[in-house]
């Protein structure tokens, strides 16, 4: 991709009412742009984030045996007065009405639906277990959205549904969830700490979060420090929890061992048993022809705020720095000398070779060396490739780890060899 080219309207001006990092970052790194108050539309460099995010996360989702689906963004009313939600969720749902007058919502989780479908459907024990899964759009009238995409009123949610013949079968399949939500987020370059959670207007009576340490985090965490060096299996059952269920009085462990840190909520599980089985009668005939409820859980990643923790995470002074796994491009070029004849010949020689293999940012564009380097910081690609007048003639270019700052020199041809 040549930079000329590339719709990344980047600026160096620090909106006034962007408040933290991820939010600021975003905005002048040309990833998203507001058209309402929580409302953004996402431009080509976020995009490729979070095409790189759904992938992993499918590829992980896949692992587990769930399946893809997309169920709608528009749902009837119908169904959330069954499962008597469409009067608790309040005023942060979106209600729509039709040509017809009639009532319709604007999902902002999709519980309801996926107790729908799977009725329809799976009528014996046979049929089960079922696990679903979509990445769609999300809309919650929030009362106050701030930090940009952190909390906003559309945001794009990974939610999967699972239906289970017994409360076993149902532990199991949220244990497995549990583990497959460490391995993805390991993945995708952070570390997501799981806590004991209220289920909240989702239900249900066994819940986890998973949260990214960050100081900008709404989220206060009590933890034990032996955490961080904890099994996936002990992660389980080892003593985490948010403020809104922190007691002193009952901790299970002295104040020594304690932690205390901002997070920042990147996914919620649940397991809530027959709560919208059995309203809507979403039943299966068991072995002995008898109705039998699943027992089911519902489980969610925050992707579009997954985007801004990651930032929050990881960034500096000049700019964000994206985990190789899920940067917008593996590396860029920086022809620092647009008008000199070896730079463009070396650069586009180098662009050729690469970018077989890799994908590539070449930036080609005809602006002075420190807006250049300024925006490749910004920007944050994992490594830059500088091509300058003064080291070209000696055939070096430099190769820059932007996390590290590292800057090694190399010739063209062992650059070339480093990225494919
Ligand atoms: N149905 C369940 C799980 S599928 C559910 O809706 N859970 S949730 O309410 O906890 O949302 C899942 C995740 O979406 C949260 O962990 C959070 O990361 C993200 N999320 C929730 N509200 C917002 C919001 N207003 N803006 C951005 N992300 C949000």
């Amino acid at each position: 991709m040549l930079f000329s080219q590339f719709f990344a309207p980047t600026s160096k001006d620090i909106p006034a009412d962007a408040k933290i990092a991820s939010h600021i970052l975003m905005l002048r790194s040309g990833m998203i742009t507001q058209t309402a108050s929580g409302i953004y539309c996402w431009l080509p460099l976020a995009v490729r984030v979070l095409e790189k995010i759904t992938k992993i996360i499918c590829e992980e989702q896949d692992r587990i045996g769930a399946q893809k689906v997309y169920f709608t963004t528009i749902q009837p009313a119908d169904l959330w007065i069954e499962s008597g939600r469409y009067e608790a969720y309040g005023k942060e749902m979106l209600r729509i009405k039709d040509r017809k007058d009639g009532d319709f919502l604007y999902s902002p989780t999709n519980e309801e639906q996926a107790t729908d479908v799977f009725r329809k459907y799976v009528k014996s024990y046979r049929g089960m277990p079922v696990m679903l899964y979509q990445i769609h759009w999300k809309f919650r009238d929030e009362i106050r959205p701030r930090f940009g995409v952190m909390r906003g009123r559309e945001f794009l949610m990974k939610d999967g549904y699972s239906f289970d013949i017994s409360f076993e079968a149902a532990k199991e399949t949220y244990r497995k969830i549990f583990k497959s939500y460490l391995r993805t987020f390991r993945r995708i370059g952070v570390t997501a700490i799981p806590v004991q959670a209220d289920p909240g207007a989702i239900g249900g009576n066994m819940s986890h979060e998973f949260q990214i340490l960050a100081e900008t985090g709404e989220s206060t965490l009590y933890y034990d420090r032996k955490l961080p060096t904890a099994s996936d299996e002990e992660l389980m059952t080892t003593f985490a929890v948010t403020d809104e269920r922190y007691d002193p009085k009952t901790t299970p462990i002295s104040e020594s061992e304690l932690m205390i840190s901002k997070g920042i909520e990147v996914g919620h599980i649940f397991y809530f048993g027959t709560k919208y089985s059995k309203p809507m009668n979403a039943f299966v005939l068991d072995e002995n022809g008898e109705k039998l409820y699943p027992e089911m859980g519902s489980y969610g990643i925050g992707v579009s705020r997954l985007i801004a923790a990651i930032i929050e995470a990881s960034h500096d002074t000049r700019g964000i720095i994206w985990p190789e796994a899920v940067a917008p491009f593996d590396v860029t070029i920086l022809n620092l000398h647009m008008k000199n004849k070896k730079c463009v010949e070396i650069a586009q020689k180098i662009y050729d070779a690469i970018s077989l293999r890799k994908e590539v940012l070449y930036d080609d564009r005809f602006i002075s060396v420190g807006e250049k380097l300024a925006d490749a910081d910004l920007i944050g690609i994992p490594y830059q490739i500088i091509i300058g007048q003064k080291k070209i003639e000696n055939g070096i270019v430099e190769l820059k780890n932007r996390k590290t700052g590292e800057i090694v020199e190399m010739s063209c041809e062992q650059i070339i060899a480093r990225f494919v």
